[in-house]
Parts: structure tokens; sequence; C-alpha cells
């Protein structure tokens, strides 16, 4: 039988089946998925063939194939194994939701993001949530992060998940689509979630007054129908983006206003560092490129580990639980 992987916990995964039931299954044997060393063999958003165990009283399954992905999103565990994470699989779009203050997003941190969705093909929005709560500065820096996106040519929605604005033209976005949920611990997607679909009522957590950090509330990836006919996986916060191996050379291609330029450059092989007669330089100096985004792109370049918390709570703590079984 063929279904969906709607959740997994690491040693059991929530499949839907066809005719639309939920069966928990384990998984048959080891999977190696060519290439890649991650810590979760199977991710939310697979499609499995998976077995009915006939001899126990409750109905469960035994997971024997993975149909190929039609893509995935990773990210690298912040956890000393250096292991990469299987987000979510066979998606559609992804929303990164930002907030300026509580908790922060830094441009880095939106960058790698960016630049991870960039290079795995998959369609990325930005979501400044919480609205509500910005006051002239923040409203400033908010509208300032928007304008430098935009013009790059990523969607940018402006939402109060609270107070239900903008949640409407989000919706519109999402039908028909699987969508997912990214961002910081505390920014507020499970709280989008259930502005959307009320009666689904998932946990949400006030952010720490003292740290204005999330609290970690969400532990795994799960995926929701929605009653518009869309459906969206919500995921745990996290908290640095370890970028997957890149080529140096291949780095610019995931900055698309980078892209644009990058033939223009003298030497084909330019990194747009100090090279002469460098378009990327260039339109920096002309204003043209954020700077932000620059630094960001350097960052990458010079492998710089992002380390948003020195905590260990969260999905990089469920991730390094799997790695140990
Ligand atoms: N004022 C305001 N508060 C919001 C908004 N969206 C979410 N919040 C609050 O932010 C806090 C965190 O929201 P959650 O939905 O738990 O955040 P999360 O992103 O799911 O966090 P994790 O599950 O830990 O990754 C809650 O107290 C929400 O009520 C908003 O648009 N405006
Ligand atoms: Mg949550
Ligand atoms: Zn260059």
């Amino acid at each position: 039988m063929t279904g969906t992987v709607y959740k997994s916990t690491g040693s059991w995964y929530t499949v839907k089946s066809e005719k639309g039931d939920f069966i928990e299954c384990r998984m048959k044997g080891k999977f190696r998925i060519k290439g890649i060393k991650s810590t979760n063999p199977i991710a939310v958003g697979d499609i499995v063939d998976y077995e009915l165990e006939e001899t126990s009283d409750t109905l469960t399954g035994t997971i024997h194939k993975i149909h190929e992905r039609k893509n995935y999103i990773v990210r690298k565990s912040v956890n000393l194994s250096k292991q990469i994470h299987i987000i979510a699989s066979n998606i559609d779009q992804v929303f990164l939701l930002i907030t300026i203050d509580n908790p922060p997003t830094t441009t880095s941190f939106i960058d790698r993001f960016l630049v991870t969705a960039e290079a795995y093909g998959i369609e990325a929005v930005l979501i400044f949530n919480k609205i509500d709560t910005l006051n002239d500065q923040t409203l400033d820096d908010q509208l300032y992060l928007q304008h430098i996106y935009q013009e790059i040519g990523y969607k940018c929605l402006r939402i109060s998940s609270t107070e239900n604005k903008g949640v409407d033209k989000l919706k519109e976005m999402m039908i028909g689509k699987v969508s997912m949920f990214s961002g910081h611990s505390g920014v507020g997607k499970s709280t989008l979630v259930n502005a959307m679909e009320p009666s689904l009522h998932l946990k949400t957590t006030v952010i720490s007054e003292q740290s204005k950090q999330g609290q970690h509330t969400t532990t795994f990836a799960e995926m929701y129908d929605l009653s518009f006919d869309a459906r969206i996986i919500d995921t745990p916060g996290i908290k640095g983006f370890g970028i997957v191996d890149m080529e140096p050379t291949e780095i610019s291609g995931y900055f698309p206003e980078f892209f644009k330029l990058k033939d223009q450059c003298k030497f084909n092989n330019c990194l747009h560092k100090e090279e002469p007669h460098c378009a990327i330089k260039a339109a920096l100096e002309r204003d043209e490129i954020a700077w932000s985004r620059y630094n960001s792109y350097l960052k990458i370049l010079e492998g710089d580990e992002e380390h948003y918390r020195t905590d260990s709570y969260g999905e990089d703590r469920a991730a390094s639980d799997e790695t140990r079984k």
C-alpha cells in the first residue's frame, strides 16, 4: 500500500493511506539514500510503500520503500555530528516567517535560508509576521527589509496571525499546494496555522520576556490537511542554518540578483571578492545590491557556521537523539 508521511518522530511515522486513514508505521531495515548522510531517512512529505502488520491488536505498518522525492529541503544539524536533517520533502513552496525583534531574525539567517531554497529549487516566500507589534523604528526596519527582498523578486507578505491580518491572501497562495512554514522558534508558525484553521488548536507558547526567544514548542514537523484544499507542514523552530556543502563558485548562483550580473564579471570564476572588473562589486557600489546580502554571501563563502543560540533544545536535540538510535 502507498501513503504519505504526515509526521515523523524518528522511530514512528504517521502515514496517511490513499483511503485517508492514518496508520502508525515503523521502518523496515535500513534505508540509505544515495549520496546523503541524513539523521532521518524518512521525512514528512515522503510517499512510501508500507505493509500492514497482521499480528498486532492495534493496526500498525512497516515501511519498506520510499518513492523518489520530487524535492526536499535540508539543513545541517548544528550538533557535533554535522549530519544533515531533511526537514520535509515533496513541497511546492516554503514560507519563511520573520519577526523583527520578538524574536529577532537576522538578514544572515534569512539569506542562508533563501540560498538553501534556491539550491533545492523550491519557491520561497517571506512572511513578516507580528506586524501588529511594530513601533516606528521596527516598522521602518520591516519595510526596509521587505523592500530589499521584493527588489530581488521574492514575494513578501505582511501578517498578523493574532489579529488575522493578511491571512486571506496567504490562504489564496496555498490553495492546491503543499506548503511549509519555517523560521526561528517563537515567530508564530503554529499560531499562523491556527489562524487559518482554528479547529487544529496547535500548541503555542509566549516567547521569553527576558531573552525575546521562543520556547521550542513544536518539536516535530507535521503536515496538516486544511479545509480550503491546502496542506501545510508546521516545523520546529530552527536556530542556525548550516549550508550544505557547495562549491565556492556555485554560491553566487543562489543569490538571484548576483546571478543576473555574474556573466558581466571579467573572470568567469569570479568570487566577487577582490577580483578586478567585478560586476557584483560595481553594483554594490551603486547601491543596486544590498550590503546585507553581500555580507551574507561572504559569510557563506567563508564557510562560517551560523550559531544562533547555544542551548540544546528543539529540533537539534531531536536530530541528535535520532542519530543515537
Ligand atoms: N502580537 C502577536 N503575537 C503573535 C503573532 N503570531 C504569534 N504570536 C505569538 O508569538 C508566540 C509564539 O508563537 P508560536 O506559534 O508558538 O511560535 P512558533 O513559531 O510555532 O514557535 P516554535 O513552535 O517554538 O518553533 C505566541 O505567544 C503567539 O501568540 C502575531 O502576529 N502578533
Ligand atoms: Mg510551533
Ligand atoms: Zn564578480
